[in-house]
């Protein structure tokens, strides 16, 4: 059955992989699951036809048979869930590693999240470097102790997980810019090991050349 996802006509980050896209292709390529992508406009994410998909408007969304899902995180779920390759099969050790997806979500995820947007949104706010700030002492809590699980080990817990999956690509949005990453060398080392598997090379590559495609254009 083909799998079809949604993602950006034109990405905001500019083909930096940024957009949640870029898990759904990563879940699938390390499931050796072929797919294919339908581009949307900023305009189309909003009207009916992509509504029913996406309630909130947004990408991405996967589509396989007459099952619609949305929510990256749901949508790297499943995938995790029908292929070998993302999740143990021992149950605990499977529990471990969706107990990982939602830290990366629910934990990571927010205060990460909310430092770019500040940085987009609220840079002209007489608030704003407070607001920064307390958003980076955010992100440092939580990497200290991330950090300082993940010691040595390559991964999360074992091998690698649709946990790792998720975290690294919170962590990816600290990469270039904000140095936080920097500050903690097993983590920046945990992602670089992430971005060496074959499987998110193709996944970024192939997102960015929707974007040079579509700078081109
Ligand atoms: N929690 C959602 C968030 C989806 C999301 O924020 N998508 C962004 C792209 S990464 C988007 O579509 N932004 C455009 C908008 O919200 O209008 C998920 O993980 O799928």
């Amino acid at each position: 059955m083909t799998i079809t996802i949604t993602a950006f006509e034109r990405s905001p980050d500019r083909g930096k992989g940024l957009a949640r896209d870029m898990r759904v292709r990563w879940a699938l390529e390390e499931a050796g699951q072929p797919y294919e992508v339908r581009l949307l406009s900023f305009k189309a994410m909003k009207e009916p036809a992509h509504l029913a998909l996406q309630p909130f408007g947004q990408i991405p969304t996967y589509e396989e048979g007459d099952l619609a899902l949305f929510e990256s995180g749901a949508i790297v779920f499943h995938i995790a869930e029908r292929h070998q390759g993302l999740l143990p099969d021992d149950a605990n050790a499977r529990a471990r590693a969706i107990a990982w997806m939602f830290a990366a979500l629910n934990t990571v995820e927010p205060p990460v999240f909310d430092r770019a947007l500040c940085m987009i949104l609220e840079r002209d706010k007489p608030w704003y470097e407070h607001r920064l700030r307390y958003l980076e002492d955010s992100i440092r809590n939580r990497l200290d102790k991330l950090s300082a699980r993940l010691g040595d080990a390559d991964w999360l817990d074992g091998a690698f997980s649709a946990g790792d999956l998720l975290m690294v690509t919170v962590l990816l949005r600290l990469k270039k810019g904000s140095g936080i990453l920097e500050e903690y060398p097993n983590l920046s080392a945990y992602v670089a090991r992430a971005e060496a598997r074959p499987a998110y090379k193709r996944a970024f590559d192939a997102q960015l050349a929707v974007f040079t495609a579509a700078s081109a254009g």
